[in-house]
């Protein structure tokens, strides 16, 4: 089978793919066991703490995951795109702003991707971004405090696969879209299906990071109407491009599966973003409307505000010859990596036998030469052989994404075939193969995307579960696997659940995160405009229908705890302040009857819980959060009048 290279190949691989995802391709090689001390190397001794951060995506549960490397513990759910009950984020007044989008209050979503901020093409510590698919959005997370800090929504696109993947100094990250769209005001988009080829565009966006981590959308740039997706940007002598995996070249727009696939080759889109600036800088940008939201977290008083955008700077690269090149590549490219010198690009393509690793240095010799094949859709074509490094010959079947441990290794997962394939950069020789199980995705090797990897391990993130673990009905647990990568041969070390389906994940050393992590809010900061920084500041207020109450936790009371005056048809605010100042002890707030869910509030921080009394009667409200042995006292009454 791996001789043939014909194109009903291709086909019995693709079929060969569906049937490994419905049934999950059993790998057969013989070392399949983990070693034999694995437990002594994955075990953390109670009290102390593990080596790596894991950032995780969740997929369809929209938010993060932050899991301890060796141990695979699961150390929180970080909300991100989704609401979550446990702890009110998208159900409390402060945090709503941050789901709002220009289609209104969106609190789901499907997070594939996570970043994290570079210094130098090294990690920093800094922040944790992360790519919402379904409604294009872009989120910041504080990796002091652990928490969503902003979200931007991209407009012009659909299906935001392609991001967020970061340049080596945080300048930008970038987003892409999975579906092209008929992109302008009502009447462009009002296009029949059928006029795809002459209608619809792909758009990449580069957002700027400034130095506080604030992002805004810095240009646009308008591409045929194809599918971007993964990323990742060029560093050390690469440093100024980014290159894109694309496929659908073919430009289908039903039945993708047969129709994306005809042809041989797809495209890695190479861009020169700082040729872009240039354009950008002499004013060759176009102004267009777009509507889009900016949501920001306040630092101090923890208020989100969502601002809505009005326009989008956009650039014609067909136009603007010299910002995109097209590399040819091998069958509908998923992942783009590349190597932490910035010199060879990784294309894997999904259907394709064959890795194929691109020179950079040979890619500029290409285009400064003009050696090219052709044009796609206007866009000069880099002849493949001009551009190639060389092939890694039979790496296995379905190629997805790479990895690096900065020893000149290359680690590609392989979807069909299920394993993990060790190739040496250089030689482009296969080194090594691990099982896993089942149906890889993506691999994190921690700094595996920056200039530095860490090395050490590598994570597998499995698509299929099957027997693995102990069976939850028809549903399973999503499952990583834990690999020790230090040595010539990978060993597998441990099986572990994870919180929703994992895509990308990152690992970071525990050195650059955990000496900053904030351990409370100093009340005296909090600029919440209904604090009540003391118990002496507690009251309710009424204006008009709204009754304000300004309340207070601390173990283990609310003040005030028995309210009265209340009317049907008024809403009540209950706004409380955690009068804490110390680690760990965060209060909550529920009353029965809310349609929302209770808030948790951090030590020195306000959260406001919105109700609507519906009925006439005494009803109770209590601390939702195990804050002390008086825990089950913490609670209160509030009295509804009729109207
Ligand atoms: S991915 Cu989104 S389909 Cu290979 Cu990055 Cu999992
Ligand atoms: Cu406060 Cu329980």
């Amino acid at each position: 089978m791996t001789t043939l290279q014909s194109k009903k190949w291709v086909f019995a691989m693709a079929a060969a793919a569906l049937v490994s995802a419905s049934m999950g391709c059993k790998p057969t090689t013989p070392d399949a066991a983990s070693v034999g001390d694995a437990a002594e190397r994955v075990y953390v001794k109670p009290g102390t703490h593990d080596e790596f951060y894991n950032i995780v995506s969740g997929g369809f549960n929209g938010q993060m995951s932050v899991v301890g490397l060796p141990s695979g513990r699961v150390l929180r759910i970080l909300p991100v795109f989704s609401a979550h009950p446990e702890n009110g984020y998208g159900f409390s007044e402060e945090s709503k702003p941050m789901l709002n989008t220009s289609h209104g209050y969106v609190p789901w979503d499907d997070l594939h991707h996570i970043s994290l901020s570079q210094t130098k093409g090294e990690h920093d510590g800094r922040w944790a971004f992360g790519n919402a698919n379904n409604t294009p959005r872009i989120a910041r997370v504080d990796l002091k405090s652990f928490e969503t800090v902003e979200i931007l929504e991209i407009p012009n696109s659909s299906g935001n696969h392609s991001s967020p993947f970061i340049t080596e100094n945080t300048e930008y990250v970038v987003a892409s879209t999975r579906f092209s769209v008929p992109l302008g005001g009502d009447a462009e988009r009002d296009v029949p299906i059928n006029t795809f080829k002459e209608n619809f565009k792909g758009t990449v966006s580069f957002i700027k990071v400034d130095d506080e981590g604030h992002m805004s959308i810095a240009f646009q740039l308008v591409t045929p109407g194809m599918s971007f997706d993964l990323a990742r940007a060029g560093k050390g002598k690469s440093h100024g491009w980014f290159f894109f995996s694309t496929y659908n070249s073919e430009q289908a727009y039903t039945l993708l599966e047969v129709n994306a696939s005809q042809r041989d080759k797809d495209f890695i889109m190479a861009v020169n973003w700082k040729k872009a600036e240039e354009y950008i800088a002499a004013g060759k940008g176009k102004m267009t409307k777009a509507k889009y939201a900016h949501n920001v977290m306040d630092h101090n008083s923890h208020i989100a505000t969502s601002t809505m955008m009005e326009e989008v700077l956009q650039l014609d690269p067909v136009e603007l010859k010299d910002i995109i090149y097209f590399i040819p590549c091998p069958k509908s490219p998923h992942g783009t990596d590349v190597d932490p010198t910035g010199e060879y690009i990784v294309g894997s393509g999904k259907l394709a036998a064959l890795i194929p690793v691109f020179s950079f240095t040979k890619l500029m010799k290409a285009i400064e030469a003009q050696d090219f094949e052709g044009e796609y859709a206007g866009i000069p074509v880099v002849r493949y052989e001009s551009a190639l490094h060389g092939e890694v010959k039979k790496p296995g079947l379905g190629p997805l994404h790479t990895e690096f441990d900065g020893r000149g290794n290359a680690y590609t997962s392989m979807f069909v075939s299920s394993e993990v394939v060790k190739w040496s950069i250089e030689t482009l020789e296969v080194l090594d193969r691990a099982p896993t199980y089942y149906s890889v995705g993506h691999l994190s090797v921690p700094g595996g995307p920056t200039a530095k990897p860490h090395g050490k391990y590598l994570v597998a993130y499995n698509k299929i579960t099957k027997d693995r673990y102990l069976p939850t009905g028809p549903e399973l647990t999503q499952s990583a696997q834990l690999y020790d990568i230090s040595g010539d041969k990978m060993q597998l070390l441990l099986d572990f659940p994870t919180i929703g389906e994992p895509h990308y994940a990152e690992a970071i050393p525990a050195a650059l995160v955990e000496p900053n992590s904030i351990k409370f809010y100093k009340l005296e900061d909090n600029t919440h405009p209904y604090a009540a920084k003391g118990e002496g500041q507690a009251r309710v207020e009424r204006k008009g229908k709204e009754v304000h109450v300004y309340m207070t936790s601390i173990r283990s009371h609310f003040s005030p705890d028995n309210i009265e005056g209340v009317k049907l048809g008024d809403e009540v605010y209950f706004h409380v302040t955690n009068l804490e100042q110390d680690w760990d002890v965060p209060h909550g707030f529920a009353i029965k009857g809310a349609n929302t869910a209770e808030i948790l509030i951090m030590p020195g921080a306000t959260q406001t819980l919105k109700w609507v009394p519906d009925r006439v009667g005494v009803v109770a409200f209590y601390c939702t959060d195990f804050c002390s042995a008086l825990h089950q006292e913490m609670q209160g009454y509030i009295r509804v009048s009729p109207a």
